[in-house]
């Protein structure tokens, strides 16, 4: 069987990860599923994603999406039906869905910890050094959980209340990326044993029906890959050509061809250096000619990311 074209760099426990999974089952495709690290170092990765070190990341050849919400975006253009943005569109779909994820993720990390107790020493450290700069060990975690309930209940309650005409998903009939960011928050809350206490904290009961439904859209045919097979792909790759053009030169004071980082705004804030190829609308791609894995296109969104020049 030929390799996959759509290679996805992840780990079962991710959240994010669950969201692409999902995406991927929504459009039923094949993909490659390359299984990394939960903490660096992940020494194949890096070649692809210049540093990036958050999970996951989409490859397609020579081309690599960091961030789901470019990762989203590149596959509706890839197969775009079915869509994963009826009713609402792709750009009210991202916009929403980005704040909600933004706001509530340490609050959900509060409530999943409060259930799931501590996890090991070193992820602990990792998350706090390098990731979230927030210790989320149990006993740091627990005297806000008041405050995180409260702000997680408050969203399910309009997430109960939207579905409560009996819609099928969000936007009616059809299952789209809206469904996909509000799952993949409860997924990693309800996890493990904590299904029955985190449904009656947050009064998913009602819902539990959609909560059935956005699971049972699976994950298409993933097909195991080695990170080396991967990184192959990429050198036997060019990256797809992009038109070079800055549209917000007032907002990133970079040309094309220029050097540039591009760094996360809030958490994992490790800068990707390459040169400038194009910032508009609706993203951000530089170029990396990399020893191992040649000449290279990472995608970013514009939301979360900023752009430096060197
Ligand atoms: N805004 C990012 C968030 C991704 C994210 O925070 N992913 C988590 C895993 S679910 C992560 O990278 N954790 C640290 C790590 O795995 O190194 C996205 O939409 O992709």
């Amino acid at each position: 069987m030929a390799a996959p074209q759509i290679i996805l760099h992840h780990y079962a426990f991710s959240p994010y990860a669950e969201k692409v999974r999902l995406a991927l089952g929504l459009k039923g495709l094949d993909w490659g599923s390359v299984e990394v690290a939960m903490m660096p170092p992940r020494p194949l990765l890096d070649p692809l994603a210049g540093g990036y070190r958050r999970i996951p990341v989409l490859q397609v050849g020579a081309d690599i999406y960091c961030d789901t919400h470019a990762i989203l975006p590149a596959l509706e253009r890839l197969a775009p039906e079915p869509s994963l943005y009826p009713t609402l569109g792709p750009a009210l779909t991202e916009g929403l869905t980005y704040g909600l994820e933004r706001d509530l993720w340490l609050a959900v990390i509060g409530i999943t910890v409060h259930f799931a107790g501590d996890l090991p020493e070193a992820f602990l450290r990792d998350r706090k050094d390098d990731y979230l700069y927030v210790d989320i060990s149990h006993a740091a975690m627990e005297p806000d959980f008041a405050r995180n309930a409260q702000r997680v209940a408050a969203w399910t309650a309009w997430l109960t209340q939207a579905l409560s005409d009996g819609r099928r998903f969000l936007g009616g009939e059809r299952a789209g990326a809206a469904d996909l960011a509000h799952y993949h928050l409860l997924w990693l809350m309800r996890g493990g044993e904590r299904a029955g206490a985190v449904d009656r904290l947050l009064g998913l009961q009602p819902i539990r029906g959609w909560i059935e439904r956005v699971a049972g859209i699976g994950q298409g045919r993933p097909q195991g890959m080695s990170a080396e097979a991967a990184l192959e792909a990429a050198r036997n790759a060019e990256p797809a050509p992009v038109e070079a053009v800055n549209t917000v030169p007032d907002l990133v004071a970079a040309a094309p061809g220029d050097a540039v980082t591009v760094t996360p705004d809030d958490f994992a804030r490790v800068p990707v250096e390459g040169r400038l190829v194009a910032v508009d609308a609706g993203g951000i791609v530089i170029r990396r000619d990399d020893p191992q894995a040649g000449a290279l296109h990472l995608h970013f969104p514009r939301a979360g990311f900023v752009v430096t020049k060197v």
